[in-house]
């Protein structure tokens, strides 16, 4: 499939979607919301897949080139069954995010459960053993993503609390990834925008020359549903909670019939994107709820055009 000149930012990999059920070795329902890493030169995508009962969990694939994977056998992480997450999980895990700091990849995700969507915190060193490392946010919660080296001494993340029915993207502190602090919001939905209804964190923050670059998701509510599109924004190195720039216009918007139809209409949605030392951008993104997919730009034309006015 061509590329469509002049009617997105980003560039769509011909061919997309690069992961769909049918490449999952064992019965499933969608797989979607991958986050991306590459590892000794190959690239490993966590998936968030939902399976037949109607819960998420996460399986691997691996790939040479960023574009061609192939999906291990069995998921790698399920919901816990007994210990302390357990009653957290109940509904499942979504949306894994992953950091890499100081030879450990930390993976951000969504406990759901009764009580509604929590930020938990697990680690692993190999993509062979998981850990979980804690609870970190109350329920109405998602969203997290972990910046790649501490600010000031303490690491940081960015997440999205929802407070009277307003989904905004905040930040906080931690010495120890358990316990946080210093609260603030930064970026509230765009009255009038494409990202109008709600807006939340999509790839951990990216650290370039012109401040920390985060693609985040937006929400515009209409009269048959919500549009999810793929925005960006720059925050302040020393300060990441002071915003310098942020796009007027999405980078992504459902177009394809692979990201206007499947089991949530009109959905792309990142959780994280690899820089290449030729300076291309790969952003891996879920459409739908239903496939994964790739799109592509050089990383600095992404930042000209956030920092564009
Ligand atoms: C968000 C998240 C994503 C999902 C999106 C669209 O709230 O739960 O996992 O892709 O909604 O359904």
């Amino acid at each position: 499939m061509p590329r469509k000149r002049g009617i997105d930012f980003l560039h769509r990999w011909e061919g997309n979607p690069i992961i769909t059920i049918e490449d999952i070795p064992f019965r499933c329902n969608t797989v979607f919301n991958g986050s991306p890493v590459k590892m000794n030169g190959k690239y490993l995508l966590l998936l968030r897949v939902e399976g037949q009962q109607g819960y998420s969990f996460f399986a691997l694939a691996r790939s040479k080139d960023g574009f061609h994977f192939t999906v291990d056998e069995e998921p790698v992480m399920l919901p816990s069954k007994t210990g302390s997450f357990s009653k957290y999980e109940t509904r499942g895990i979504e949306d894994p995010r992953i950091t890499f700091i100081d030879g450990i990849y930390y993976i951000l995700f969504t406990a759901v459960s009764n009580w509604g969507p929590r930020i938990e915190i697990a680690k692993t060193a190999d993509f062979k053993k998981y850990e979980r490392i804690a609870l970190v946010s109350e329920p109405g919660n998602k969203d997290g993503v972990l910046f790649p080296e501490k600010i000031k001494g303490k690491y940081a993340r960015l997440d999205r609390p929802i407070g009277k029915g307003i989904g905004s993207i905040w930040i906080s502190y931690s010495d120890d990834l358990i316990h946080w602090g210093n609260h603030k919001v930064i970026l509230t939905p765009h009255f009038g925008f494409w990202d109008s209804s709600r807006v939340g964190a999509s790839a951990p923050p990216i650290k370039t020359k012109e401040g920390w670059l985060e693609i985040y998701h937006g929400i515009k509510t209409t009269n048959s549903g919500q549009i999810y599109k793929i925005g960006s924004t720059l925050l302040d190195l020393d300060d990441p909670s002071k915003v310098i720039a942020r796009c007027d216009e999405p980078l992504l918007s459902p177009r394809e019939y692979y990201e206007k139809i499947g089991d949530v209409y009109n959905v792309v949605f990142a959780c994280g994107a690899i820089v290449e030392p030729d300076n291309e951008i790969k952003i891996y993104y879920g459409a739908a709820d239903t496939c994964i997919c790739v799109a592509t730009t050089k990383l600095d034309e992404l930042i000209q055009r956030t920092l564009k006015k």
